[in-house]
């Protein structure tokens, strides 16, 4: 049985949503931007799938959403943005991102400080969260964004960027927030919420690989980082991509159509297999469920470290993951593990599930079983594990 539960990495694309981007790589492959019939046959289906995605997000008409190649140059874009409009001119000197923020954005933002921007850090707490207050409390008049996370991909923990937009509202900043995990699994508007800038990308909810979005707000449209043609109205250079943007368009609407179902039945499916995960002994799970995406779990199995759960989960079939395949070939403990200051060992133990609308209870029910030898064979060979009689756990371990 092959069985795939690495949602938060990628997703299948939804048969339907290639059935409609078909026609627009051997039919009408023209470039849009051309003044000819050729153009113009791709124009229905790409201010279509401009409609379903401003909806998606509840966009107003004269915000920008801005068609990008991924989360990453939208992330990339924002910081770099500010970068150069804020810092390197002298009006701020400060950004705030939280610790566990995806690569593209801590690695951006690490860049951005080396050239001379001051960038607070903040961490969460013992559950995963970011508390609200640490945003009010480190904002400056010198603050020129603060860029927090809608839901972390390790965890699935869902951070109050609600109270943060307000936050930021308050003091004139301006606010990012990094949606890649939260469209599709938790109601998003940039409307209701104070929202300047968002990021998402198709394939993390059914849509092709190589397309993504940045959302500004009306007049908070940021200089573009791509310079050199006209296309999205001059704020992103580059031939459009024309079947990704249609992939993206119908992949949005039918995930903003299967959200009740997400945060129902896949909820459900999610907390029954992570109750029976969690009777294997000596086995923890970091933030609470009413605070996670419906389909994410990020469980430790004390004495196993992570690589060697994959090694056999995947001889099995099942298609797991210690954590952000950006970093899975460095070995290196799970990021979020290590900012909650979980111990060495257990850092290196976690192991993440996420689920889609695809996945089914048998799968879940084989992924069990599989998880459950492998539990088995692997502490018989653990020279570190010691079995810990329930009742007498020191938890996570936390070293604060
Ligand atoms: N932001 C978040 C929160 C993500 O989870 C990812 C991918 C990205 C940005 C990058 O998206 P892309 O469109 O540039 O690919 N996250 C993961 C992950 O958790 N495992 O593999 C990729």
């Amino acid at each position: 049985m092959k069985v795939y539960l690495d949602n938060n990495a990628t997703t299948m694309v939804d048969p339907s949503v290639k059935a409609e981007m078909d026609p627009f790589f051997v039919e009408k492959y023209g470039n849009p931007n051309s003044l000819h019939a050729f153009a113009g046959e791709t124009h229905p289906a790409i201010k279509t799938a401009m409609e379903k995605i401003y909806a998606g997000i509840q966009a107003d008409r004269k915000d920008s959403v801005v068609i990008t190649s991924c989360a990453t140059e939208s992330n990339n874009w924002v910081l770099k943005s500010i970068y150069f409009e804020y810092i390197l001119t002298g009006r701020k000197n400060h950004i705030i991102i939280s610790e566990v923020e995806h690569p593209s954005i801590i690695a951006t933002a690490k860049f951005i400080e080396s050239m001379g921007c001051k960038v607070t850090y903040l961490p969460i707490n013992a559950e995963g969260l970011i508390e609200a207050q640490s945003v009010r409390d480190n904002i400056t008049s010198k603050t020129a964004l603060v860029s927090v996370m809608w839901a972390n991909n390790e965890t699935g923990a869902i951070f109050p960027v609600e109270e943060i937009g307000e936050i930021c509202r308050e003091h004139n900043v301006l606010f990012h927030t990094d949606a890649v995990q939260a469209i599709g699994k938790v109601p998003i508007s940039v409307q209701q919420f104070n929202v300047d800038y968002l990021t998402f990308s198709a394939h993390k909810f059914h849509g092709p690989k190589g397309v993504g979005a940045l959302f500004m707000k009306k007049g908070k449209e940021l200089m573009p980082l791509f310079h050199g043609g006209s296309q999205m109205g001059g704020l992103r250079s580059g031939t459009l991509n024309v079947a990704g943007i249609i992939g993206m368009g119908k992949a949005i609407e039918q995930a903003i159509d299967a959200l009740d179902f997400e945060m129902s039945e896949i909820r459900e499916m999610r907390d029954d297999f992570e109750d029976e995960l969690l009777k294997i002994e000596d086995t923890f799970v970091v933030t609470p469920r009413n605070r996670r995406t419906p389909n994410t779990i990020l469980i430790s199995f004390r004495g196993i470290e992570g690589e060697s759960m994959l090694w056999d989960l995947n001889r099995s079939g099942i298609g797991a993951s210690t954590g952000s395949a950006c970093a899975s070939e460095d070995l290196e403990a799970n990021s979020v593990m290590e900012a909650i200051g979980a111990d060495e060992d257990l850092a290196h133990t976690a192991i993440r599930f996420s689920l889609s609308r695809y996945t089914t209870q048998e799968e879940l029910d084989y992924t069990l079983e599989v998880v459950k030898k492998a539990v088995k064979r692997l502490r018989e060979i653990s020279s570190s594990y010691a079995y810990t009689p329930k009742g007498h756990e020191s938890g996570l371990g936390l070293s604060h």
